[in-house]
C-alpha cells in the first residue's frame, strides 16, 4: 500500500510542478488526523480487499487496525477541521497541502483517576510512524533572537540579523490520499533539530559539551509538545517560538519551490494561497514581508502588495479570551526584524485609518495592531490578507456586526463566510459502513462522489422497510459499542435505551453542566417517584480539560461522581446510566458517533463558532438538540423546526443580557424548586464525602452570576428533554426524523466547504492526476 501511495505522491508533485498550477497551503498549528490506515485504505479502494485477505489469514481487522496509534496533533474542532480539509482537498483533486508542526508529544492521554482527570504524555512516536517520511535534503534553518542592525547601501535601507540563535527545522512529509483519485498531497510537520555546526565551540573552555547539550536541549523543545489550550489564550514564550518556527520554515520552503518555476515574485499570488487557520499563524504576514524585503530585496510597496494578495485567515471563535496578544517586548526580544516589520505595518495602517476614514478616529486605538504593549494577532491577521472568513453564518454575522465591526467598515469586501464540514467519507462511509450500506441500497453510490445526493433519501424518509433497515443499523451500531464499553469499562448498558452523547472539549461555554443538571433532575425525579415512567436513557459524555482549567476539572469530577451514585443506585441504574468514557479522540468519536441517538449541541448561543460533531452526529442519524448557535442554525434551517429539537436564549438575547447587565441568576435558583433541588445536591455531600469538592461550581453559577446562563436554559432544556423522551416513544416518527437528518447532512461534507473556498477564496482548479504506467 504504501508503495503505490509513493509512486502517485511522486506523480501528484510532479504534475503540479509540470504544469504549474497554484498551490494553496493551509498553516495551522494543529492536524488531528486520528488514524490513517482505514481511511487511506478506503482512499485507494482497497478497504474490502484488506479486509478479505485478514480474514483470510486468521486476523481481525478491527484488531490489527487497533496497532495504529492516533496521531493526536491537536486539541478540538480546529485541529480535526485542517484533518477534514486535507481530505476534501486531495479528494477533489486540488493542489493543496498542510503545514503544520511535529509534535513529539501529541494531546495528552487522559486517564480517569478517583474521578479525576489525570494527563499522561501521548507518546505516539515511540514505535516509530509509518506515514511519514524524513526530507533532511529540505531542513531549514529558522532564527531566533539576536540583535538588527539597519545602513544604507545603494540609497536603501538594508537590515542585517546578528547573533541570532540558529535552529534547524526538519520536514517530515505526511501523504494525504485523494479518494478514487491519483492524487497524494503533503502534510509537511516540522520537527526542530540542533545540529553540531550552528553551535560555537570554543577549545579554550572545558564545558562546551555541557553547553552544547543544553543547547541541543532548547532547540528540540520547540516541538516537543502540542499546547493543551483550547479557547483559551496564555502569553508563553514557547508557544510563541512554535508559531514562528512553523510560520519561517514555511514560507522559506514555498518560496524556494516557488523559484523552481522562474516566475517574478510579483506573481507570486498567482501560483500560492497560504490560509492560516485561525491566527495561531499570523507571523506569516510580518516574515513573508522579511522574506521579500531582506532576503529578495522588494521594496515595502511591492512586498505588501504581494503579501496581501497571497494570505487569507480563518477566525474560528469570538471568546475574547482566546483571542491571542503577545506582549510587544516577547515579539521585540524573539524576533527583532520581525517587531520592525510589525510596527511599520500598524504605522501606515493606523495612518491609513486617520485619513481615509475620519468617522473611525476614535476607533483607532482599539484598531491598532500595537497597543497597550501589546501585539493584537487577529488585527495583524485582518490587515495583512485578502480574505477574513468566519466558520458558520451566525458567527460570520457576529464578527461583522459586533467583535469585528470597526474592520469591516474598512475591509467589506475582505469578509466571507464558510460553514464548515466533515469528511463524509472518514465519518460516514468508514465509520458506519453499515448505514453507507443501506443508503446505497436505496439511492445508489452516487452520494459517495457527491454527498449532496443524500437528500435522494428524502423520498424514503416514511417507507416502513427502509425505517426497519435504519433502526436495525442503530440497533447494531449500539451493540457494538456496549461491547466496547462493557470490555474497556465493566459496564453494562441497555441497548434499548436512548443513547444520549455529549462529546468535545471540555467548557464553561459548551456547558456539559447543563446536561449533567438534566441528569441529576432525573435521578431526583426517580427518587421522589420509584415507577416513574421513563424511556431508559445511556448518557454519554468524553471530554478533555485543559491541565489547568480547574472548573472544566472539577466538572469532570462531578460527572463521574453522579455516574457512580446513578450507576450503583439499585433500581435507576436500569432507566439510567451514565458513563465519562476517558481519553476522547478520534477513534473514540468513531465508535461512539454511529450509536447515537441524540447529539448534545447546547453551548450558550453566540459562543460555539460552528461545531462539527453536530455536522458528524447529524450525518449519522441522531437528533440534534440544541441551542441556536453556531451550524445549528444551519441544521435547523436545513432539516426544520420539527425535526431538531431548538431551546434557550437566542444569541441576540444574550448579547442584550451582556450589555444591559440584568441577569440575575440567583433568581432562578430561588424561584425554580427543581432546580434548588438539583444544585443542593452539589453542596451537601450526596454525590461526595466532601463538601467543598464542588462548591466552585456552585460558586460560579451563583455568586459569578453563571457567565453561560446555565440557570436561564435549565427550564427550557428540561421540557425539550421531555419532548425528545415523547417523540423516540414514537419510533416511527423518531426513524423519520433521522432519516430526514441524515438526507439533509450532505450540505455537511467538506467537500462543500472546500470546494467554496476553492472558488471563492483560493481561485483554484483541480488538476487530474494521470493514471501510472508500471512497465
Ligand atoms: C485556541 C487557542 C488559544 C491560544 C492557545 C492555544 C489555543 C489552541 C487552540 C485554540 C482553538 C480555539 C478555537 C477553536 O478550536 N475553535 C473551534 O473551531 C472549530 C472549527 O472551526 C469550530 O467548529 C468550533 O465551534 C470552534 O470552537
Amino acid at each position: 500500500m504504501k508503495d503505490s501511495i509513493h509512486a502517485n505522491w511522486q506523480m501528484t508533485q510532479q504534475t503540479y510542478d509540470e504544469n504549474e498550477s497554484k498551490q494553496v497551503y493551509y498553516f495551522s498549528m494543529e492536524f488531528l488526523l486520528g488514524r490513517l490506515v482505514e481511511s487511506n485504505l478506503l482512499n485507494m479502494g482497497m478497504l474490502d480487499l484488506y479486509h478479505d485477505t485478514l480474514k483470510s489469514l486468521g486476523f481481525n481487522p478491527e484488531e490489527v487496525f487497533r496497532e495504529e496509534h492516533d496521531a493526536g496533533l491537536g486539541n478540538g474542532g480546529l485541529g480535526r477541521l485542517a484533518a477534514c480539509f486535507l481530505d476534501s482537498l486531495a479528494s477533489l483533486q486540488l493542489p493543496g497541502h498542510g503545514m503544520g508542526i511535529r509534535y513529539k508529544y501529541g494531546l495528552f492521554q487522559q486517564k480517569v483517576v478517583n474521578g479525576y482527570q489525570v494527563e499522561l504524555p501521548d507518546n505516539w512516536l515511540k514505535d516509530e510512524y509509518m506515514w511519514e517520511t524524513k526530507r533532511d535534503d529540505k531542513a531549514i534553518e529558522v532564527r531566533f533572537g539576536g540583535t538588527v542592525e539597519s545602513k544604507v547601501e545603494n540609497g536603501h535601507l538594508q537590515f542585517s540579523h546578528h547573533d541570532y540563535e540558529r535552529v534547524l527545522a526538519v520536514p517530515y512529509d505526511v501523504p494525504i490520499v485523494g479518494y478514487d483519485n491519483n492524487t497524494v498531497n503533503t502534510l509537511r510537520l516540522w520537527s526542530a533539530e540542533s545540529t553540531t555546526n550552528s553551535f560555537h565551540f570554543h577549545s579554550s573552555r572545558g564545558h562546551d559539551y555541557y553547553h552544547y547539550l543544553d543547547y541541543k536541549r532548547s532547540i528540540e523543545k520547540i516541538s516537543e509538545f502540542l499546547y493543551p489550550d483550547d479557547s483559551y489564550y496564555e502569553g508563553k514564550i514557547l508557544r510563541l517560538k512554535q508559531q514562528y518556527f512553523l510560520v519561517s520554515a514555511g514560507l522559506q520552503s514555498i518560496l524556494q519551490r516557488y523559484k523552481k518555476r522562474n516566475k517574478p515574485l510579483s506573481q507570486l499570488s498567482d501560483h500560492v494561497v497560504i490560509q492560516i487557520n485561525d491566527t495561531h499563524p499570523s507571523l506569516v504576514v510580518p516574515e513573508l514581508m522579511r522574506l521579500l524585503i531582506d532576503e529578495e530585496k522588494l521594496g515595502w510597496d511591492e512586498a505588501w502588495t504581494i503579501t496581501e494578495k497571497t494570505v487569507a485567515y480563518t477566525n474560528h471563535t469570538t471568546l475574547s479570551e482566546a483571542l491571542e496578544k503577545w506582549p510587544e517586548e516577547m515579539i521585540k526580544t524573539l524576533f527583532p526584524r520581525l517587531y520592525l516589520i510589525i510596527h511599520e505595518i500598524n504605522e501606515r495602517f493606523c495612518k491609513m485609518l486617520w485619513y481615509d476614514y475620519p468617522e473611525l478616529r476614535d476607533k483607532i486605538a482599539e484598531m491598532a495592531i500595537i497597543s497597550y504593549e501589546q501585539v493584537h494577532m487577529s488585527h495583524l491577521a485582518m490587515v495583512g490578507s485578502f480574505s477574513i472568513n468566519g466558520v458558520a453564518k451566525l458567527h460570520t454575522s457576529i464578527l461583522q456586526n459586533r467583535v469585528m465591526k470597526p474592520f469591516y467598515t474598512v475591509f467589506p469586501e475582505r469578509f466571507n463566510n464558510k460553514t464548515n464540514g466533515i469528511t463524509h467519507r472518514r465519518w460516514l462511509l468508514n465509520a458506519n459502513p453499515e448505514l453507507a450500506n443501506v443508503i446505497t441500497e436505496a439511492i445508489g453510490k452516487e452520494w459517495i462522489h457527491s454527498p449532496e445526493k443524500l437528500t435522494d433519501l428524502i423520498s424514503f424518509a416514511s417507507d416502513s422497510s427502509f425505517q426497519e433497515a435504519i433502526a436495525k443499523v442503530k440497533h447494531d451500531n449500539k451493540l457494538k459499542l456496549a461491547a466496547l464499553i462493557k470490555e474497556q469499562y465493566q459496564i453494562t448498558i441497555d441497548d434499548q435505551s436512548i443513547v444520549d452523547v455529549q462529546i468535545k472539549r471540555l467548557h464553561g461555554y459548551k456547558r456539559q453542566l447543563l446536561n449533567l443538571f438534566h441528569i441529576i433532575h432525573l435521578y431526583n425525579r426517580c427518587l421522589e417517584d420509584p415507577n416513574l415512567d421513563l424511556t431508559p436513557r445511556t448518557f454519554i459524555f468524553g471530554a478533555k480539560a485543559a491541565p489547568s482549567y480547574s472548573f472544566a476539572k472539577q466538572v469532570i469530577k462531578l460527572i463521574n461522581a453522579v455516574a457512580e451514585k446513578i450507576n450503583k443506585h439499585p433500581q435507576i441504574s436500569s432507566k439510567i446510566k451514565v458513563l465519562f468514557l476517558e481519553n476522547y479522540s478520534v477513534t473514540l468519536a468513531e465508535r461512539i458517533i454511529p450509536a447515537a441517538d441524540l447529539s448534545e449541541q447546547i453551548s450558550t448561543a453566540s459562543k460555539e463558532a460552528s461545531g462539527t460533531g453536530n455536522m458528524k452526529l447529524m450525518m449519522n442519524g441522531a437528533l440534534t438538540i440544541g441551542t441556536q448557535d453556531g451550524a445549528n442554525v444551519e441544521i435547523a434551517e436545513l432539516v426544520g423546526k420539527e425535526n431538531i429539537f431548538t431551546f434557550g436564549l437566542t444569541s441576540d438575547e444574550v448579547f442584550n443580557y451582556q450589555r444591559s447587565g440584568d441577569y440575575r441568576a440567583r433568581d432562578y435558583y430561588n424561584n425554580d424548586r427543581r432546580l434548588r433541588n438539583v444544585m443542593d445536591l452539589l453542596v451537601n455531600q450526596h454525590f461526595s464525602g466532601d463538601d467543598v469538592e464542588f462548591k466552585d461550581i456552585f460558586y460560579s453559577l451563583l455568586y459569578n452570576n453563571d457567565e453561560y446562563f446555565v440557570l436561564r436554559d435549565f427550564d427550557e432544556y428540561i421540557k425539550i428533554q421531555n419532548d425528545v423522551q415523547q417523540t423516540y416513544q414514537n419510533q416511527t416518527d423518531w426513524v423519520n426524523k433521522s432519516i430526514i437528518n441524515i438526507a439533509r447532512s450532505g450540505k455537511f461534507s467538506s467537500d462543500r466547504t472546500i470546494q467554496e473556498y476553492a472558488n471563492d477564496i483560493w481561485n483554484i482548479k483541480p488538476t487530474k492526476i494521470g493514471n501510472l504506467i508500471i512497465n
